[in-house]
Parts: C-alpha cells; sequence; structure tokens
C-alpha cells in the first residue's frame, strides 16, 4: 500500500461520528479559549503546558474541523440546500478557518502585519469572534450526541490517536522551522519572536486597545508614592532618575520580545522615599496618567524598576516617559507606562483586568 492510501485510511479511520465531531469542535474552542487567555499570563517557562496544550488542540482542531468542513460543504455549496442559518455557519466556518490558518502560519514565524497588528493579534481577533459565533452556532443546530455516537473504546482510541496526530503534526512542524531556520525557530516558549538592538529604536512601541496620551512635560512631571506609607510624597524627574540598572526580558503578547538595559529607581527604594510600607501593607499598584493600572505583591514590586531610560537613552514618549514599570518576568502588558502614581495597598485589584481593556475611551 502507498503511503498516501495508509495515511488516507488512517485519517478515515480516526474520524469520530458527526456530533462527536461538532462536540469536540465546540469543546476544542474551550480549551482554546482558555489556554489561550492563560498564556496571556504566562512569563516564566514553567508555564510550557500551557503554551504546548495549546498548540496541541490546535493541530486536533484543524483535523477535526477538516472532517467537519468536508461533511457539510454541500450545505454551502448547494443552494437548494441553503436555510436561515447558513450564512450564520459560512461566517463561523471562515472565522474558525482564520483562527487556524493564522495560528499555522504564526508559528512558522511570518510576521504579515495589518497595519500594527501583528499576525498573533489577527489569530486573537479571530479567536474572540468565534467565541461569539460558535454559541450562536450551536444554538441554530443543537443536536446532544446519542449514546451510539459515542461507543466508548472506539471514541476513546479515536480520541488518542487525534491526540498523536496533534502532537507529531507539532514535533514535524519545529522539526520544519528547525530544518529550513524559519523566522519561527527562535521564538520563545511564549510563542514570541526575538526584537534585536538596544535603545528605544529597537523594539515596536504598543498599546493595548486605546491608551493613547499626548507627551508629558517632563519638568512639571510629579510622581506621587501614597497608600500605606508612613509619609506619602511626591518626587520630581530627578528623584527618578537614580541610575538603578537591570537587564530585562519584555515578552508582548502581540508576539515579539526584547532583552534591554533599563535604568531609573528601585521600586523598593521608592517605598522608602516615602517612609517604607505600613500597617497591612501587602500590595503595589502602578498607575498611568491614562488610569491604566497594574499590581504587584509587595516583594515582587520592591524588585521592580521604575524606569527612566532604555539602552543609556532616555525613554521616548511611545516607550512611557518619564517612568515605566519595568516587572520581568510578567508579560509585556502589565509594565505600566507614564506612571504617575505607585500606591501601596492591601488588597490586589481585579478591575485591573477591565481597566487595561478600556483606559484610553474617553
Ligand atoms: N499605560 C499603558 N501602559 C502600557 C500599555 C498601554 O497600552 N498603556 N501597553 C502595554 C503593553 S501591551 C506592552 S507589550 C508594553 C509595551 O511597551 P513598549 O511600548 O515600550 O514596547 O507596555 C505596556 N504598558
Ligand atoms: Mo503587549
Amino acid at each position: 500500500m502507498s503511503i498516501r492510501g495508509a495515511l488516507g485510511d488512517a485519517v478515515a479511520w480516526l474520524e469520530p461520528r458527526p456530533r462527536v465531531v461538532d462536540w469536540s469542535l465546540f469543546a476544542l474552542v474551550l480549551v482554546e479559549t482558555v489556554t489561550g487567555f492563560v498564556s496571556f499570563t504566562v512569563g516564566i517557562p514553567a508555564g510550557w503546558p500551557v503554551f504546548w496544550v495549546h498548540r496541541i488542540a490546535g493541530l486536533g482542531f484543524v483535523l477535526v474541523l477538516g472532517y467537519k468542513l468536508v461533511r457539510v460543504r454541500s450545505r454551502v455549496t448547494n443552494a437548494e440546500k441553503w436555510t436561515r442559518s447558513t450564512p450564520l455557519s459560512a461566517l463561523t466556518a471562515l472565522a474558525a478557518l482564520g483562527t487556524l490558518a493564522t495560528g499555522v502560519v504564526w508559528v512558522f514565524g511570518l510576521d504579515v502585519r495589518l497595519s500594527y497588528w501583528t499576525l498573533l493579534s489577527v489569530h486573537v481577533g479571530f479567536g474572540l469572534a468565534l467565541l461569539v459565533l460558535v454559541p450562536l452556532h450551536v444554538a441554530t443546530r443543537f443536536r446532544l450526541p446519542r449514546t451510539r455516537d459515542v461507543e466508548g473504546r472506539r471514541t476513546a482510541l479515536q480520541y488518542a490517536g487525534l491526540l498523536l496526530a496533534g502532537a507529531l503534526a507539532y514535533r514535524f512542524q519545529e522539526a520544519l522551522n528547525n530544518l529550513f531556520s524559519t523566522p519561527g525557530d527562535d521564538r520563545r516558549f511564549t510563542g514570541s519572536q526575538p526584537r534585536e538592538g538596544s535603545g528605544n529604536a529597537a523594539f515596536p512601541i504598543t498599546m493595548w486597545v486605546a491608551d493613547d496620551p499626548g507627551p508629558i512635560d517632563t519638568d512639571a512631571y510629579r510622581l506621587e508614592v501614597t497608600g500605606l506609607v508612613a509619609s506619602p510624597t511626591t518626587l520630581s524627574v530627578e528623584d527618578v532618575t537614580a541610575g538603578d540598572e537591570m537587564t530585562a526580558l519584555l515578552d508582548c503578547t502581540s508576539g515579539w520580545y526584547t532583552v534591554q538595559e533599563w535604568s531609573g529607581v528601585r521600586v523598593g527604594d521608592l517605598l522608602e522615599a516615602a517612609g517604607g510600607p505600613t500597617g497591612d501593607a501587602a500590595w503595589v499598584r502602578f498607575v498611568s496618567v491614562t488610569g491604566y493600572r497594574w499590581s504587584l505583591p509587595i516583594e515582587e514590586a520592591a524588585d521592580a524598576l521604575l524606569a527612566t531610560h532604555v539602552g543609556g537613552e532616555p525613554l521616548t514618549h511611545g516607550h512611557g516617559a518619564p517612568a515605566r514599570l519595568v516587572a520581568p518576568p510578567r508579560r509585556g502588558f502589565q509594565w505600566v507606562k507614564w506612571v504617575t502614581r505607585v500606591e501601596v495597598r492591601s488588597r490586589n485589584d481585579p478591575a485591573q483586568w477591565l481597566v487595561t481593556l478600556v483606559s484610553g475611551f474617553d
């Protein structure tokens, strides 16, 4: 038997019953949404399983979606079979194909850009569209799987096979990246691609959603250090330009990373300048002039840097001048730019998740 014939047989054998295919797709969308979202909060290598699950399940998704599209294609290509729900189904299929295509192309390191969106941002956009479309689509065509659709042993074996196929495809993709030294070859475990060089010009300016303030007048700039500290204080740019240095890796969830030499003031020293933490101080909140904000546990915050310089140059406006947070190994979106207030608090700040999405809209 030819290799193609054998591969065809394997693919046919792995095909679950239609309703199992449908519910698997639903489950895969959920798994990919959760792992995709969680992966954005992970900046340490120990978090690798999240990225692996996302990639392997994504490749399994390609196969399962293939079965589905082959099965239902005549419902779209044959106008006589059109119903009211056909446009929604077609749109859902497009979003699914868009998500998978951008995901697969991304791992090979292709860096196509739609204005300032990286391919990874477009991937996230398609994924979010899918998150809305899939429940609507399921609602129009709701059919529960029956017991005979899920014969225990066969289904379990098929699932194991699909998982294996996803894992093999993942290894194969890595090998291809290696063999042809594609730009995808030197991605970090987070999937991000390197931006080489040092200083402001070496890496992109990235705003999350709508944040885009006007330049801040350095002479008029004041940094408030307040909250649970012995003597709240207000500092000038000179006070913040203390020359404390740190080499740190900034890894943006839009898919790039850079290693830079940052300098400014250690946050622990900032808190000492305000008399030190008091009472049940446990968190430090960094607030931008735009309202964008993030909090770190106080021990972690003490070792973070409020930077005024990168690569020996004063920060440019786009990179957060006069002062921005440098918080390794946190992901880039937590490195608040244009910081004007450092607030010591007793509690964390869950609302920060929402604020990063809506700050800048006014
Ligand atoms: N105030 C504020 N800080 C911000 C952002 C923002 O939109 N507003 N974007 C964040 C994101 S998503 C990243 S990756 C880094 C990017 O820093 P850079 O623009 O200096 O590369 O800043 C973070 N800090
Ligand atoms: Mo980012």
